[in-house]
């Protein structure tokens, strides 16, 4: 058996959106309406473009499912695109005038080209919706283990939440959430942000910000700190900087424990027999600060990830660019898009951060079926909760 991997294809017009994903043991049971559920939120909250109206993304399991179980196989997913038009040039016309931000001067060079369309089909956001396809159907895996992934929108612009997320408050946060159309549980700030929002949409502008994911329920030690590639805060981070238009991550305090002393970073660890039989084995620690991981390891407590995603580059009011057949001075050129997609971003990170934690999960209690890694599972904590071993 290999390791847990997916690949996407599909451009933001063309027919369809793939997701493939290998690696999957048998016998999870697949919830479609949780992975559609997902694909909805993708699509749904403030400040998102007209795009939005037209799809209304679910997944078609092409392969791998059977009578709502994996069966081990490749699993491909198929989204279809409503507003497909990528082979009809007037309803997708060329692009001449790269968008600062967007990857269209860098990916018209390298494919020769001075049509940016042929990039911005692929570079699109709209990518995201096979990631987080696979990051959900991942999801249904690590619910067997009682993992649960959190995601929510901490800040947009200068519009700041200070809602702690805790292991005992996140179902009641998660519901706050779920009734906010900023993906922000905490209503004051989600106002804040949606005026932020009015106020760049107004000036034809765009809105960036900060979304923040939390991983309860991970047994200690998954990742590993003996190879510079198994280390799961690398692989994290590098989820989710792949993220279109994500600039920064940070795990845990990040920036913030550069400026402390070590006193006040580390996590003090302690000892509860009560929690033995939980995947933390009883081991406390006082605060979180380490974010769940240390060693690229996760250690018990919650994985704790920020990103940080820049404004859109699509602007109403577009900036300075060039025309890249004449390479004079020209405006940058506008294609339909959102104020803001940091609703989006929030869900897209959380799926990316699953998917992330259920590779490392079949890397430490790996096998071809639930069964199989369920008893690796339990195996290995009863022998964890016996140490010292005599
Ligand atoms: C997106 C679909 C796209 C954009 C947006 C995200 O659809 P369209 O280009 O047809 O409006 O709205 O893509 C970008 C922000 C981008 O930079 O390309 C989606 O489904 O999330």
């Amino acid at each position: 058996m290999g390791s847990l991997t997916y690949r996407t294809a599909g451009e933001s017009h063309g027919q369809a959106l793939i997701s493939l994903v290998e690696g999957m043991p048998a016998g999870i049971s697949i919830d479609k309406a949780f992975i559609d559920g997902e694909l909805h939120r993708r699509q749904g909250g403030y400040g998102r473009g007209g795009r939005q109206k037209i799809e209304s993304d679910r997944v078609d399991f092409l392969s791998g499912v059977r009578m709502g179980r994996s069966i081990a196989s490749p699993i491909a997913m198929l989204i279809p695109n409503k507003d497909s038009r990528l082979d009809d040039p007037t309803a997708t016309p060329p692009l001449y005038r790269p968008r600062p931000g967007h990857a269209d001067l860098a990916g018209s060079v390298k494919w020769l080209t001075t049509d940016c369309r042929e990039t911005l089909e692929r570079a699109s956001a709209r990518e995201t919706t096979s990631r987080v396809a696979a990051g959900a159907l991942a999801r249904c895996l690590l619910r067997e283990f009682g993992i649960e992934v959190f995601g929510f929108v901490r800040s947009v612009g200068p519009a700041a939440s200070c809602i702690e997320v805790t292991q005992q408050n996140w179902p009641a946060v998660r519901t706050a959430r779920d009734e906010s159309d900023l993906y922000c549980p905490d209503p004051v700030a989600s106002e804040a942000m949606r005026q932020f929002i009015n106020e760049q949409k107004m000036a034809k502008d765009t809105a960036g910000g900060i979304v923040e994911a939390h991983v309860f329920g991970c047994p200690i030690g998954l990742g590993s700190c003996m190879t510079w590639d198994g280390r799961l805060d690398s692989r994290i981070a590098a989820a989710v900087v792949a993220i279109q238009a994500f600039k920064g991550v940070e795990i845990g305090l990040g920036f913030e424990a550069a400026r402390r002393p070590g006193s006040q970073v580390h996590d003090e660890i302690g000892y509860d027999p009560l929690g033995k039989d939980s995947p933390s084995l009883g081991f406390t620690r006082g605060t979180n600060n380490a974010g769940g991981l240390e060693g690229g390891m996760t250690n018990g407590k919650p994985v704790v990830v920020r990103g940080a995603m820049k404004p859109i580059s699509t602007l109403g009011k577009p900036l300075k660019s060039i025309d890249l057949n004449t390479k004079e001075s020209a405006e940058a050129g506008w294609e339909r898009s959102d104020v803001s997609a940091i609703t989006a971003a929030s869900v897209i990170m959380e799926n990316v951060i699953a998917f992330e934690i259920a590779r490392a999960l079949l890397e430490k209690f790996g096998g071809d079926s639930l069964l199989e890694i369920k008893a690796n599972y339990n195996s290995f904590l009863a022998t964890a909760r016996k140490l010292p071993l005599g």
